[in-house]
C-alpha cells in the first residue's frame, strides 16, 4: 500500500517535468492543475494518513519536493514566457513608422477675449485675482451692501447648495475682492475675471453660467474721474483708439454713484446697426465709486480711501468679437464649433 503511494509521488514528479506548456495560457493550466487551490498534489498530502508513521517523515518530505518543483517549473516558465510574448509583440513594430499625429486645440473665445481684456488692465498696473467659484452668502451679499431681501438673493436667481442658504455658486467676481480687501490694505487695483452662476433659463441670448471681468482700485483720492479716464482707455484699447464712450446713471447696491458705459460703434456696418439697435452705442459695463460701506464691510476706512469699481461680461462681447449668433454654443464644447477660433492669446 504505501510502495503503492510512495510511486504516485514519483509518477506526479514525472508528470510534472513531462508538462511543457508553450504559451501563458497553457501555463496558466499548469498553475491551476498543480499551484491552485483545488490542486492535485493536496490529494497527495491527503495520503499521509495511509502511510506507516515510520515513513511518514520521509513520504511529506518527497510531496513536499514535490510541490517545490511544481513552483520552481511555474516561476521561470512564466518569466521565459513572458519575455518571449513581450519580444513577440514588438517585433512586429515598425519603429521607423511616424506617430501617431496629436490633435492640436485651440483657445476658447471666451478665454481670448478674457485674456485681451485682462492684457489691457495689466498694461495700467491692474494685477489678477483669483479664488472659489463656490462662496458663502457673506462674501457674495453681505459684503456687498446687497441687503437681506434684495432679488438677487432669492433662489430665483441665485443657485444655493443644497441644504444651506449659506453657501451658494458666486453671482459676480466681487466676492474675489471682497476677500482680497479683507487680507489687503491699499493701494489696492486688481481685476477678478472668472465664471460666475445665475439661475437663469437658458436661450440664445442668456445662460446660467457666464463670464465676468470686474475691477477695483482703491486708495487715497481715488475720483470718478479717475474711473472716467480708466474706462475710456480701456474703450480705445478694445474697440481702437476713436472710441467713444458715455456714462449713463445706474443703481448698484455696491457702488454709490453707480453708471452705465456705453461705446460708440456707430452705425455704419449692418452689423454695428443691428447689435446697436440703430442707436450706434453699445452698453458694455457697470461700474461706479465703491459704496463706503463696501469698505468698511472688508475693513477698510472709509474716511481715508475711496475707490471705484466696474464689471461686465464676457459672453457679450465675445458675441460680437467672433459674430457668434448663440451663446450656448460657448458651453457645448463642440470640436467642430471650437477649432474655428485658433488664437494665441
Ligand atoms: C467691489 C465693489 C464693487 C463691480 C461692479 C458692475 C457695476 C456691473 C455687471 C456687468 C454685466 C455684471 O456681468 S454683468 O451681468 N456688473 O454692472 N459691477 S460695479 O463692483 C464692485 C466690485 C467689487 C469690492
Amino acid at each position: 500500500m504505501s510502495a503503492d503511494t510512495f510511486s504516485k509521488v514519483d509518477e506526479m514528479k514525472a508528470a510534472i517535468e513531462a508538462d511543457q506548456p508553450g504559451d501563458l495560457q497553457a501555463l496558466e493550466q499548469f498553475r491551476i492543475k498543480y499551484l491552485g487551490s483545488k490542486n492535485v498534489i493536496k490529494a497527495l498530502f491527503g495520503e499521509i494518513r495511509n502511510i506507516p508513521n515510520e515513513q511518514k517523515k520521509e513520504y511529506g518530505q518527497r510531496v513536499n519536493a514535490v510541490k517545490e518543483a511544481a513552483e520552481a517549473k511555474y516561476n521561470s516558465l512564466k518569466q521565459q514566457l513572458e519575455t518571449a510574448a513581450e519580444e513577440a509583440a514588438v517585433k512586429d513594430i515598425d519603429l521607423t513608422a511616424p506617430g501617431e499625429p496629436i490633435e492640436l486645440g485651440s483657445r476658447h473665445p471666451i478665454a481670448v477675449t478674457m485674456n485681451r481684456i485682462i492684457r489691457i488692465f495689466e498694461r495700467i498696473g491692474f494685477v489678477v485675482a483669483d479664488d472659489r467659484e463656490i462662496e458663502d452668502d457673506w462674501h457674495n451679499f453681505t459684503a456687498m451692501n446687497t441687503p437681506e431681501d434684495h432679488p438677487a438673493r432669492d433662489m430665483q436667481d441665485t443657485f444655493y447648495l443644497q441644504n444651506s442658504m449659506e453657501m451658494l455658486l458666486r453671482t459676480h467676481t466681487s466676492s474675489v475682492q471682497a476677500r482680497v480687501m479683507k487680507h489687503t490694505q491699499p493701494p489696492i487695483r486688481i481685476i477678478a475675471p472668472g465664471r460666475v452662476y445665475r439661475n437663469e433659463t437658458v436661450s440664445a441670448r442668456s445662460h446660467c453660467q457666464f463670464h465676468q471681468v470686474e475691477g477695483l482700485y482703491v486708495d487715497e483720492n481715488v475720483s470718478f474721474a479717475d474711473l472716467k479716464q480708466t474706462l475710456l482707455y480701456f474703450a480705445r484699447e478694445m474697440f481702437g483708439p476713436d472710441a467713444q464712450i458715455r456714462l449713463r446713471p445706474s443703481y448698484f447696491p455696491f457702488t454709490e454713484p453707480s453708471a452705465e458705459m456705453d461705446v460708440y460703434l456707430g452705425t455704419e456696418t449692418e452689423k454695428d446697426y443691428r447689435l446697436t439697435k440703430g442707436t450706434g452705442w453699445l452698453e458694455i459695463l457697470g461700474c461706479g465709486m465703491v459704496d463706503p460701506a463696501v469698505l468698511e464691510n472688508c475693513g477698510i476706512d472709509s474716511t481715508k480711501y475711496t475707490g471705484f469699481a466696474f464689471g461686465m461680461g464676457i459672453e457679450r462681447q465675445a458675441l460680437r468679437l467672433y459674430d457668434i449668433g448663440d451663446i450656448r454654443l460657448f458651453f457645448e464644447n463642440d470640436v467642430r464649433f471650437l477649432k474655428q477660433f485658433a488664437s494665441t492669446i
